[in-house]
């Protein structure tokens, strides 16, 4: 039987290059995103690959729990249910915090925080209900959540992730609580060449580009390489936090 997997921000950048790689696995991946057409374009073009997986396109704003809980009823529907989590989606806004808007704040702890935890909260409940005891939740954090830099643009969006980080720890406690062998692991990039800092300096493009031209980045494909090497550990390996930079980066 396929494993079935959910990707959130599958659309573009980082969960675009999971969720191929892990149709190139063999995975049913249902992506999620608000883009639902790039899910659409990319679920074509694995068809059209031969890959031996399938990708499901579903449309998702996740900072509306609503349209979470409808995502997760669809899945056990159609597919059962979710035995791998990806928790990928998240946003910087460049909200100082001696300056920021609320609105700019809150929408962050939407997506990066309140996201994750429901979707994890929902794709454990599915593997319980299964007796699936060999799930996985993937979070994808950041370097960010593991040390602050000094740059007020993202010191909130750091604040966010290092929220990821102890949400993945105490659900890695938790689980073991609960007496499943569901495992839980983030991963934490550095600087990846993606569309992300266009979206953090929308009003400079400029800047974004040359965030990316200053150093050899770390690709989408190298996260998807290590979501991959996460999933194939044996059972009784659990990885709690891949920390990935690219070499040439400094902080
Ligand atoms: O970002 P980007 P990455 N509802 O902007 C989705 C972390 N990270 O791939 O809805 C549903 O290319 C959005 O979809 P859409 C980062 O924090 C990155 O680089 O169509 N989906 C898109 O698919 C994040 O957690 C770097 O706009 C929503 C995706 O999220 C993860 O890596 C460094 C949504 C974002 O794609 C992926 O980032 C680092 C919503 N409300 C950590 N809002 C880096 N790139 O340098 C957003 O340390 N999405």
């Amino acid at each position: 039987k396929n494993r079935v997997a959910l990707v959130t921000g599958a659309s573009v950048g980082i969960g675009a290059a999971v969720a191929r790689a892990l149709v190139q696995h063999g995975l049913k991946v249902v992506g999620c995103a608000r883009s639902v057409d790039k899910i659409e374009k990319l679920a074509a073009e694995c068809e059209s690959a031969g890959y031996p997986g399938v990708l499901i396109p579903y449309k998702c704003d996740l900072s509306v729990e609503e349209e979470i809980l409808s995502m997760f009823s669809a899945i056990k529907t159609l597919h059962q249910g979710v035995d791998v989590c990806i928790n990928n989606a998240g946003l910087a806004r460049p909200e100082p915090l001696l300056s920021g808007k609320t609105e700019g704040w809150r929408t962050m702890i939407d997506v990066n925080i309140l996201a994750v935890t429901i979707c994890t909260r929902e794709a454990y409940q599915s593997m319980k209900e299964r007796n699936v005891d060999d799930g996985h939740i993937i979070n994808i954090n950041s370097m960010s959540g593991h040390r602050v830099v000094p740059d007020s643009v993202v010191h909130f969006y750091s604040a966010t992730k290092y929220a990821v980080t102890a949400l993945t720890e105490g659900l890695r406690q938790e689980l073991r609580e609960a007496k499943t062998h569901i495992r839980a692991t983030c991963i934490s990039p550095g600087l990846v060449e993606t569309g992300f800092a266009f979206k953090l300096h929308a009003n400079n493009p400029e800047q974004a580009a040359a965030t990316y031209e200053s150093i050899r980045c770390l690709k989408a494909e190298d996260m998807a390489n290590a979501v991959i090497y996460v999933l194939s550990a044996p059972p009784h390996v659990q990885i709690g936090d891949i920390q990935m930079r690219p070499t040439e980066q400094m902080s």
